[in-house]
């Protein structure tokens, strides 16, 4: 990657600070790879330390998480809260439960999430949260010791106004009800803007569920769109199989594409006739399986164990799974296959190396900070709603996702384009966040 000269040495400076954080220095050099147009037109953006500022959190916790497993032993975890930016608003971002998780993933994420919350256009900014705890095989009394234990220490650090967690890997409902109900318990307050993701009965919004997915699909189709195309019998591959690929398989369904895999971390399952999502739901959403279990159901599938869910030739590709699930030789192969369209349901799911590969190509490609803000803006809706003490009908609800998304790709190719690179949804959604937050610290004073 060759920066501009005057973003080298802040760089730098970020990976010797940040050291053994590779992903975060992976989703810094990103940006940084989309500013330098930025200094180059408008150099007064280096000045004010407003660059040297974004890359260092406001602030950090690092917590013990200890709780009782139902065998009487005790766990000990270590919980996390990066509060990156509150420039455009109260830190906002979900939680994820995931073993692999440590600082440097939360930071990458967190720092994803300033410029993703301000694309949305809403009054939120950006933080990430979360555990190396692993909900796989747990019971749901251990889920719920294990909440309560996390929540016993993250509820001194957060609130509606300050700072407003939701879910992520591995948090769902289940999740988000256990930790609110210890919030609750411990303020003696029922703080309904201090969550999101809360079920419908209990200060929820409608279409939180699906809006990350459906985010994603309504942004395919947007960039389809400017092709003369749309979704309407396309083959469709979406990686993972939890919240994010579900209702991206759903929404895509609807608009008339035929979705022929998905995949979890033991491989991925392919149907040729199209995916059965009632199957699929539950199996995931009831069951808490495994995909390999969607084959033993009769029909033409296959499970599938070696090589990559990227193999499967496909017109549009949603990597909905993990950061770095599809690579450079999966790009490739994507490309040779005549995919036309990527947009990443998930954070950073493409290396740097896969992202120059479909620069290189016909492929549009769309970065997660724009292609999945749908969730993190129907948070924000949930918080109006809780703000407000009203809840609005799933078709309002859902109305008002869609043209946040129709925006959101609006502003980035209207950047891109203005940034003279016309089709790069990564310079123009990495520019015009970057804009928006820039000039609102430079007008808030060195803080
Ligand atoms: P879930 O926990 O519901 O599902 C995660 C899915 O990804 C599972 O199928 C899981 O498989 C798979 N997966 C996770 N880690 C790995 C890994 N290391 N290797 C292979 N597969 C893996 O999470 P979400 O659907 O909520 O999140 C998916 C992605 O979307 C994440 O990148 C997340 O940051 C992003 N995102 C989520 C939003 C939300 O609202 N939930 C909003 C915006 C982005 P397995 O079960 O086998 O682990
Ligand atoms: O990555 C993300 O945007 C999320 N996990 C959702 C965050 C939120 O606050 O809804």
């Amino acid at each position: 990657m060759t920066l501009d000269p005057r973003l080298e040495p802040i760089y730098t400076k970020v990976v010797e600070r940040n050291a053994g954080e590779a992903e975060f220095h992976q989703a810094v050099s990103e940006v940084f790879d989309s500013l330098s147009v930025v200094v180059g037109k408008r150099p007064e953006y280096l000045d004010h330390g407003v660059i040297e500022r974004l890359c260092e959190p406001e602030r950090q916790i690092i917590f013990r998480v200890p709780w009782v497993d139902d065998n009487g032993d005790v766990q000990v975890n270590r919980g996390f809260r990066v509060e990156f930016s509150s420039v455009l608003g109260p830190y906002k971002g979900g939680l994820r439960f995931h073993p692999s998780v440590y600082l440097g993933i939360v930071k990458f994420l967190g720092f994803e999430q300033i410029f993703k919350n301000a694309l949305t256009g809403l009054p939120i900014g950006g933080g990430k949260g979360g555990s190396d705890f692993d909900p796989k095989g747990r019971s749901d009394g251990e889920v719920m010791r294990f909440c309560q234990s996390f929540m016993t220490e993250l509820h001194r650090h957060i609130g509606e106004y300050t700072d407003v967690p939701a879910g992520d890997i591995g948090v769902g409902g289940r999740e988000v009800g256990f930790l609110f109900g210890q919030y609750k318990r411990i303020t003696n307050r029922y703080e309904s803007g201090v969550l999101t993701g809360k079920g419908i009965g209990w200060g929820g919004s409608q279409v939180r569920t699906e809006a990350t997915g459906y985010g994603t699909v309504y942004f395919a189709n947007e960039m389809l769109a400017t092709r003369g195309e749309g979704l309407d019998g396309k083959r469709v591959v979406v990686s993972g199989s939890g919240n994010v690929a579900i209702y991206a398989i759903e929404k895509a369904q609807q608009l008339g594409a035929t979705v022929i895999a998905c995949s979890d971390s033991s491989g991925y399952v392919v149907d040729e006739q199209g995916l059965d999502l009632a199957r699929l739901q539950e199996i995931k959403e009831v069951r808490r399986g495994r995909i390999s279990e969607y084959t033993q159901q009769g029909g033409q599938s296959r499970h599938v164990t070696d090589g990559s869910i990227w193999d499967v030739p496909c017109d549009v590709a949603l990597p909905c799974a993990t950061q770095n699930e599809l690579d450079e030789q999966a790009a490739l192969t994507l490309i040779n296959n005549g995919c036309g369209i990527v947009a990443e349901g998930a954070n950073m799911p493409a290396t740097p190396e896969a992202i120059r590969a479909f620069g290189g190509s016909r492929v549009l490609f769309a970065p997660g900070k724009a292609a999945n803000a749908g969730g993190v803006a129907t948070s924000a809706l949930e918080m109006q709603q809780n703000a407000s003490r009203d809840s609005w009908s799933f078709e309002h609800t859902e109305d008002r996702l869609a043209s946040i998304m129709t925006g959101i790709h609006a502003r980035c190719a209207e950047t891109a384009e203005e940034f003279g690179a016309p089709g790069d949804y990564v310079l123009g959604a990495n520019v015009s966040s970057f804009l928006q937050v820039a000039d609102a610290m430079i007008a808030l004073g060195v803080i």
